[in-house]
């Protein structure tokens, strides 16, 4: 049974200084954690049942209210505006940014369980919250520590179809290849070929999100060592979480870096649903493909320009600048460059949005820690020049709708701060993340039986005689 303890919570997010305008919002939808249980699968257990009845009487009661109409300018325009998903765990506010299970990202950053106080959150605890809508206790999440270590080995073959790929094959070609080839341990594959009740579905689907979520760090940093660093692999610690752990295996002890990597990793761990790679992930879920299928199917996703990767190239494009501009550039050379940039037919990375119309909190929160960790860092500098003096222009183009920062303006300088210099690797850091909170939904997905995703299209002809008839 679950309570809602608004008002209890209330005070308990009061007394830890969290501020109340998103406040009030994130109060109607978080759930207190009243069970001191510290077995994730049994929690979800228990709240299934509800929520597939919630699902029932929306549909049964609801199912035909309008919730807008659609324009030929939504079909022609990679369908922005229209609302054609059921995604559970985050949510989007176009001037707000997002909020996983109502929670905004400062909130995550207070109410979630850190490694030391005051610190960066987990990122177990935010897959518990997304999972459960509950914020964990400190015990939950080092049990679900510990439950992702012991999940962690990734069989030898894995290694092996890797290391077929020349090594100059793109990062995130070799991680993509690296999750493919984890697919032939699914459970829920084994499962289905056996026979299982549809009722049952969401049983496997958890075992293999859960193991999916541990193995891949693990299969990501055998990524980066091979490319980067010989191939000298460095075990998984036995006792780190997650996010430390991850940096661990790449190479990285720094204490601040294990702070960013756990705050990274939570950060870019989910964005609602339409976004390519989770709106990929969900379709190919959708048929019954495995979380493994569909995971690799959303990394494919995620390594567009125009999405994840985009964190590539806003450090690659900061690294051209400095070349030709040098570390110290002005802001009138920065407004040349970026002009420069347009003319020649490209987009400013890092810069605009598909939903947020505002700068992105994500962004906020990397400038805050680098505010706190770095803030002398020659690129930090030049990141903070570019809020200033990229804005301006795009709004001078007159068609960007969107001319503020996104998360990936911000990642790279980080990272390139504590020596992950390599940004062709970024976009494997992202996907690392984003199995948080693709898998997290999947599972809902199973669990609620969400039916097979296949909307409608149509031909310009077809268009061009609806729009006669209507006339
Ligand atoms: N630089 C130059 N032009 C831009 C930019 C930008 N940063 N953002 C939008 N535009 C252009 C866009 O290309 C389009 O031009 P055209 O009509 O000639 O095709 C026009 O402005 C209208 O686009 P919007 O409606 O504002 O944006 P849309 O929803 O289509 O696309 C992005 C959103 C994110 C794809 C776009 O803003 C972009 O290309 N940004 C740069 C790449 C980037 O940072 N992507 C990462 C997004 C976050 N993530 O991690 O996934
Ligand atoms: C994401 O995190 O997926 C990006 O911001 C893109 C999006 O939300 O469309």
């Amino acid at each position: 049974m679950v309570f809602y303890r608004s008002v209890s919570l209330l005070s308990k997010l009061r007394s830890r200084g969290v501020q109340q305008p998103g406040l009030r919002n994130s109060v109607r939808w978080l759930q207190v954690q009243t069970s001191s249980d510290t077995d994730l699968h049994s929690q979800l257990k228990e709240l299934i049942p509800e929520q597939q009845e919630r699902l029932k009487k929306l549909k049964s009661e609801h199912g035909k209210v309008q919730l807008g109409n659609i324009t030929i300018d939504m079909v022609l325009g990679g369908m922005r505006g229209m609302t054609g998903l059921l995604w559970e765990t985050s949510l989007l506010d176009p001037e707000e940014g997002i909020r996983f299970r109502g929670l905004s990202i400062p909130e995550c950053q207070k109410l979630l369980p850190a490694a030391k106080p005051g610190g960066e959150p987990l990122p177990e605890g935010l897959l518990w919250l997304l999972l459960t809508g509950k914020v964990p206790t400190k015990d939950q999440v080092d049990s679900l520590s510990k439950e992702l270590r012991n999940r962690a080995t990734v069989p030898d073959h894995v290694y092996k179809t890797i290391d077929a790929l020349p090594i100059t094959a793109h990062p995130m070609t070799q991680f993509a290849t690296g999750v493919m080839a984890l697919q032939v341990q699914s459970e829920f594959q084994k499962a289905y070929e056996k026979g299982i009740h549809k009722s049952k579905y969401w049983e496997p689907t958890y075992e293999d999100s859960l193991s999916l979520i541990a193995q891949v760090p693990v299969v990501a940093s055998y990524v980066y060592r091979r490319i980067y660093k010989n191939g000298q692999v460095i075990p998984m610690h036995d006792s780190l979480d997650y996010g430390g752990n991850f940096a661990h295996m790449l190479g990285f002890d720094n204490p601040a870096m294990q702070e960013l990597m756990r705050l990274y990793v939570t950060i870019h761990s989910d964005h609602e649903g339409g976004n390519v790679s989770a709106h990929t992930g969900h379709l190919v879920a959708s048929a019954l493909s495995d979380p493994y299928l569909s995971f690799a199917a959303a990394l494919n996703g995620l390594a567009g320009p125009l999405h994840g990767l985009a964190n590539q190239e806003v450090l690659l494009w900061i690294k051209s600048v400095v070349e030709e501009c040098g570390e110290n550039v002005s802001k009138e050379h920065l407004k040349e460059y970026v002009w420069k940039t347009l003319n020649s037919g490209k987009v400013v990375p890092g810069f605009g949005h598909g939903v947020l119309r505002k700068t992105d909190p994500r962004y906020s929160c990397q400038r805050e820690f680098a505010l706190k960790h770095l803030p002398d860092d020659p690129l930090f500098k030049l990141v903070s020049n570019l809020y200033e003096v990229v804005p301006p222009i795009l709004l001078e183009l007159g068609k960007v709708k969107n001319p503020w920062p996104n998360v990936d303006a911000h990642s790279g300088v980080l990272l390139n701060h504590y020596g992950l210099t390599e940004a062709r690797y970024y976009t494997v850091l992202f996907g690392v993340s984003r199995a948080i909170g693709i898998c997290s939904q999947l599972i809902w997905d199973r669990a609620l039986g969400l039916p097979l995703e296949r909307p409608k299209s149509v031909t310009m002809e077809w268009l061009e005689n609806y729009c006669k008839k209507v006339a």
